[in-house]
């Protein structure tokens, strides 16, 4: 097979790949009608992280001096910007040599990505989206970081400090005060400070009319938690539980990335009265150039369909131990194009990034690489990505169902017919319908067989019988009395019609219509019909936030894969916090009694500061999860990073997908191309954002 020797040139045994597995005999089921999953095919991660402790990574300090890029220095010797030591901060983040795989690197050059989403807007924090494929990741900082974490020792791992410098805990562990880094600056120059935490945290988070793009709700900082100014660089955390570290990773990437309060107020409708919230969402159109970031680089050009071009910010906040102010990259950039476009175009070197994770382009991308000429180098990580489907779990008006959606959601409520598709789900064809070869596994869904925190024998699988399934449809209560080949609602309920899903899909990517199309044949031949909704990711969002579906098809999210990241998504411990069951119109949460037991469970996990109750707590939840299809698994298989050749300072071992993305996991910032490699790709050769001539349209408003 083409595949086998392919991979050979490329991999080896499947080492840690930076996620740990555990496996324990020790809870082991009462032997029922599920069995617990197959092993997973031989499969290798091409290298392994180098583990390191946090303080390995990076520290703040004040050096004794500092540089920055020749052109640069010209606009300061032009009045035009302060002196590079007058833009950092009191004590930079500095990132420590020991940690760079090639060390202290040179300015230049640029990072061609391509993408698969669009830009609405910059306003992050008010709802926008910019496109994902770390456009966001890039311009957007958190108070703590945790991308890296993957290449730290397992029983050190706690998130890295970022706009968030330091933290203690009060004495009853129920106070937590943070340190702001002092003195950075907007890349429009403007102080960052607690009034922009505040500014999110009170007028983003808390308030339910506004979505943040991350995620973010209240409860995903616990229940009853409160948040306070101290003073312009300290900021106190008030949790209910004690000691709780888990929100600590809350407070990364997605879900706590302060906006610039000093742009966005002033369209917020609690102190502008004449914006709707819609108008706060979208204030800062893609067209708005050079909206401050306290990321390493810096909008400064947008042509839709096209390219959205970012210079490096003059003013970001971290440096290497050299005093070289960071990023070493002065650019980015972004193409407009679709996400299979991204893999093609990296492999044929036009673009200089991926996260390989369609399989349909395994097989061309292993060819293509393992020429010694190939542009880009492909590494694989271990089976972090995987899809489920997601029954809509609500039976109280979650996205104000029709009568066919409610009667759905009332089956979708009944364990027999979660059984009855499970079942019918043949997941080797599905896994193969997208590529052949070692990479895909059958899925069973919850926990990924890799986190640290996976335990087999909590895992209930249910292996294909289509007979079987039709035996618990029967169970359900349908029929098909009209012998059109699809079962019918009883009597009296939604008018006896055919069963008829609608099931959301997200139109940017081959494999989710992939696996949609596999499973809407499977489920025909079961006697269930299924309708594909097949939306664009960014109105996906607004689809799946507002219930405005029977089934999902969805690409599962970092809460499955590390458990530490994304925690308040693994149960619906608030309104707003389950893909698949939020709050009904009338506000409450009608939950059944298994998913109260898991919300319960991951409470009492956040809870926890005790390894030993932590693994425990989480084989329970891994039991209630599979055994009552809280979601149906689909697939899981690895997905490789392709960077081109000339970039240096890629840590091996970076996985595509753990507890953030690629695009933060490898640090861009330190990311760098030796002087004689660089290539003349900039877009936009020595320009700084905010300086006027670089794109089209305002540079401010
Ligand atoms: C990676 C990622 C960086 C979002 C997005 C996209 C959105 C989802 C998810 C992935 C894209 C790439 O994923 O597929 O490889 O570059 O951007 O953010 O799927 O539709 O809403 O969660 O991250």
């Amino acid at each position: 097979m083409q595949w086998e020797v392919l991979l050979r040139k490329h991999i080896y045994a499947l080492g840690g790949a930076g996620l740990l597995l555990s496996v324990s005999m020790a809870a082991v089921f009462a032997q029922t009608e599920w069995t617990t999953p197959p092993d997973p095919p031989e499969f290798s991660a091409q290298s392994e992280p180098i583990f390191v402790s946090v303080s390995d990574i990076q520290e703040y300090k004040a050096l004794p001096e500092y540089h920055e890029p020749d052109f640069v220095k010209a606009f300061v010797d032009a009045g035009e910007l302060p002196p590079v030591a007058e833009r950092l901060p009191k004590e930079p983040l500095v990132f420590k040599t020991g940690n760079m795989p090639d060390g202290v690197g040179v300015y230049g050059d640029t990072m061609r990505h391509v993408i698969g989403g669009r830009p609405d807007g910059w306003n992050y924090i008010g709802g926008a989206i910019q496109g994902w494929g770390g456009i966001d990741i890039g311009m957007y900082e958190c108070l703590t970081r945790t991308g890296p974490l993957f290449q730290v020792e397992a029983d050190e791992l706690e998130p890295l400090p970022n706009l968030a410098k330091s933290w203690e805990w009060s004495e009853d562990g129920h106070e937590l005060t943070m340190h702001l880094i002092e003195g950075a600056k907007w890349s429009d120059g403007e102080p960052f400070d607690a009034d922009d935490v505040m500014f999110y945290w009170e007028d983003n988070v808390l308030d339910s009319n506004v979505a943040p793009t991350g995620g973010a709700t209240p409860e995903g900082f616990g229940e009853g938690t409160t948040l306070e100014k101290i003073d312009a660089y300290t900021i106190k955390w008030t949790f209910k539980e004690v000691r709780p570290t888990q929100y600590l990773y809350a407070m990364a990437y997605g879900s706590f990335c302060p906006g610039p309060s000093h742009l966005l107020k002033p369209e917020h409708p609690k102190y502008n009265p004449d914006n709707t919230y819609e108008d706060y969402k979208n204030a800062f159109t893609p067209e708005f150039l050079n909206f401050p970031v306290m990321g390493a680089w810096v909008p400064v050009e947008y042509r839709p369909d096209d390219v959205i071009v970012l210079r490096r910010n003059p003013y970001y906040w971290k440096v290497d131990e050299a005093g070289n102010q960071l990023p070493y990259l002065n650019e980015v950039s972004y193409r407009l194009s679709t996400w299979s476009d991204r893999d093609v175009q990296t492999v044929a070197g036009t673009a200089d990034f991926s996260n390989l994770e369609q399989p349909e382009n395994f097989v061309e991308s292993l060819r293509r690489s393992a020429e010694d000429s190939a542009p880009a180098r492909l590494q694989f990580g271990a089976r972090t990505i995987g899809y489920s489907l997601y029954p809509n779990l609500s039976g109280n008006g979650w996205g104000e169902p029709n009568e066919l959606s409610q009667a759905i959601r009332d089956l979708n409520r009944n364990l027999d017919f979660r059984k009855a598709v499970t079942y019918a789900l043949d997941r080797q064809s599905l896994g193969e319908s997208l590529v052949k070869g070692p990479f895909t596994t059958p899925y069973p869904g919850g926990l990924y067989a890799g986190t640290s925190f996976y335990d087999k024998d909590s895992t209930a699988y249910f292996p294909h019988s289509m007979e079987t399934a039709k035996d618990y449809l029967a169970k359900a209560g349908l029929e098909d009395t009209d012998g059109n080949g699809v079962v019918n609602f009883p009597e009296g309920v939604a008018g006896g019609q055919d069963v008829q899903v609608t099931m959301l899909v997200n139109a940017d990517y081959t494999t989710d219509k992939s696996l949609a199309e596999g499973v809407q044949a499977q489920m025909e031949q079961l006697g269930i019909r299924v309708v594909l909704d097949t939306v664009s990711g960014n109105a996906l969002a607004e689809y799946q936030q507002g219930g405005k579906f029977d089934w999902a098809v969805l690409r599962n999210g970092s809460d499955l894969v590390s458990v530490v990241q994304g925690t308040s998504g693994l149960a619906p411990v608030g309104p707003r916090t389950a893909f698949s069951h939020r709050a009904g119109t009338d506000g409450t949460l009608d939950l059944m009694p298994f998913e109260q037991e898991m919300v319960d469970t991951i409470n009492q996990f956040i809870a926890s500061s005790d390894n030993a109750e932590r693994a425990e707590l989480m084989k329970k939840y891994q039991q209630l999860y599979t055994q009552n299809l809280y979601g149906i698994g689909l697939t899981q298989y690895p997905g490789a990073l392709l960077i081109n050749k000339r970039f240096d300072n890629i840590p091996a071992g970076a996985p595509i997908f753990q507890f953030n993305w690629a695009e933060d996991n490898i640090i861009r910032e330190r990311v760098f191309v030796p002087a004689e490699d660089q290539s003349n790709y900039e877009l936009h050769p020595n320009t700084l954002p905010n300086t006027p001539g670089v794109g089209n349209g305002p540079i401010s408003k």
